[in-house]
C-alpha cells in the first residue's frame, strides 16, 4: 500500500498522540523515499477550507492519523474521488471507510481488537511488524504519544523497556519520566496556540528524532510549557471555588487565553475519580466541552453523543473515560440539562 504513494498530504490530530502519530508516519515515509506536500494539524471535524486544500493539492494520497474522520464520510468521499485516502486511527468507529472506493481504513477496532490502543502505539506496531529496521529508533515517540493519550497503565511494560533501552530512569509516576516530560512539552503546543502550536511541536519533533536532539532543541516548547503550568495552577484554584455541582457532576467554565480544556479536565479527572468532570469553554459562538470520568462508571463517548444529538453544528466523540465535543452556545443550556437528566441516578 505504501509503495503506491507518489507524494502525500499528512493530517494529524492536534494532541500529543496525534503529533507523535504524524511524526512517526512522516519519518517512516521519508525513510522509504516519499515526499510530503501538505502537513496539517486539525480536529476530526475539519473545515470546508481544509477539504478544498486537500482536494487541490498536487499529492496523490491523503493520510489521516489519530483522526476519527470516518464520522465525516461525505468529506472523505470527496477527497477519495480525486486521490487515495489512508486513515490510521483508534477512535470509536462511525463508518467503515474500507467501503469507500480508493480508501484504506486502519483501526484496531476493525480488526476486532477492543483493547485501548493509542494511535501512535498502533501505528508504530503496524510499521514495526513490516519494517522493523526502519522504525526501531522511533519507539520512544510511540511512548510519548501513548502517555499523552492516557495509555500508560496498559502499555507500562513497553514504556519501561524503552526507557531502559535509552538508559533513562523509570518512575511509577510516568510524568516524572523523560517521556512524560516530553508529552507535556508537545501538548503545550496545542494548549498555548491551538493547531498552530501543535504544528510547531510537530516540526520540532520531526527534525529531532532522537531523545537528545529533541531535548536540546525544544526551548520554544519549554517556554510555552512554563507559562501553561502557571495558568493551569490558577485555573485549578478557580475550579475549587467556582465549580457548579450537580449530584456526581462537576461543571466548570474556563476563561483563559490558552486552550486548557483538555489538560485541566484530565488533571481533575484523575483527582476526582468518581465524579463526572465537565469542563467547557466559549469559542466564538460555540461551546467546546471536555468530559472525564476515570472510574469508568459512565461511558462518556456514548454520553457525549447523546447530549448533542439533534443539535445544529454539533459534534461529539472520544473514548469511555475521556470524550468531548462542541455545540452552538445557544444550545449549551439544553445540553447541560440533558446531561443532568441522564446522570441523575449516578
Ligand atoms: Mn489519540
Amino acid at each position: 500500500m505504501f509503495e503506491g504513494i507518489g507524494s502525500y498530504d499528512l493530517l494529524f490530530h492536534i494532541d500529543t498522540d496525534g503529533v507523535c502519530s504524524g511524526v512517526l508516519m512522516n519519518a517512516f515515509l521519508e525513510r522509504i523515499g516519499k515526499e510530503g506536500e501538505l502537513f496539517l494539524s486539525i480536529n476530526p471535524s475539519f473545515s470546508k477550507q481544509t477539504l478544498e486544500k486537500i482536494k487541490k493539492s498536487s499529492s496523490d494520497t491523503a493520510i489521516f492519523v489519530d483522526l476519527s474522520v470516518d464520522s465525516n464520510i461525505e468529506s472523505i468521499e470527496e477527497i477519495a474521488s480525486v486521490k487515495k485516502v489512508i486513515v490510521m486511527d483508534h477512535h470509536i468507529i462511525t463508518n467503515n471507510l474500507n467501503k469507500v472506493k480508493n480508501c484504506y481504513h486502519f483501526n484496531p477496532l476493525l480488526e476486532g481488537n477492543e483493547k485501548y490502543y493509542p494511535a501512535s502505539k498502533y501505528i508504530f506496531d503496524v510499521l514495526n511488524k513490516e519494517f522493523p529496521k526502519l522504525v526501531e529508533n522511533l519507539d520512544w515517540i510511540a511512548c510519548v504519544g501513548l502517555i499523552g493519550d492516557s495509555g500508560f497503565n496498559i502499555y507500562k511494560d513497553f514504556v519501561k523497556k524503552t526507557l531502559k533501552k535509552y538508559d533513562l530512569p523509570y518512575n511509577k509516576d510516568v510524568y516524572l519520566t523523560k517521556f512524560g516530560e516530553f508529552d507535556k512539552l508537545i501538548s503545550s503546543g496545542r494548549v498555548y496556540n491551538g493547531a498552530k502550536g501543535a504544528m510547531k511541536a510537530f516540526k520540532i519533533l520531526r527534525k529531532n528524532l532522537t531523545i537528545n536532539e529533541f531535548e536540546k532543541n525544544s526551548e520554544v516548547l519549554k517556554n510555552w510549557s512554563k507559562k501553561v503550568d502557571l495558568e493551569i495552577e490558577k485555573q485549578i484554584e478557580l475550579f475549587k471555588k467556582e465549580k457548579e455541582v450537580f449530584k456526581n457532576i462537576f461543571f466548570y467554565q474556563i476563561h483563559s487565553k490558552f486552550n486548557l480544556g483538555s489538560p485541566i479536565s484530565s488533571i481533575l479527572g484523575s483527582k476526582y475519580k468518581h465524579k463526572t468532570i465537565v469542563i467547557y469553554e466559549n469559542k466564538g459562538n460555540i461551546i467546546k466541552f471536555h468530559l472525564r470520568r476515570t472510574d469508568g462508571k459512565v461511558d462518556l463517548s456514548k454520553l457525549a453523543k447523546e447530549i448533542v444529538a439533534g443539535f445544529q453544528q454539533s459534534a461529539a466523540g472520544g473514548h469511555v473515560k475521556a470524550a468531548g465535543g462542541h455545540v452552538l452556545e445557544k444550545d449549551w443550556y439544553l445540553v447541560k440539562e440533558r446531561m443532568k437528566e441522564l446522570l441523575k441516578k449516578d
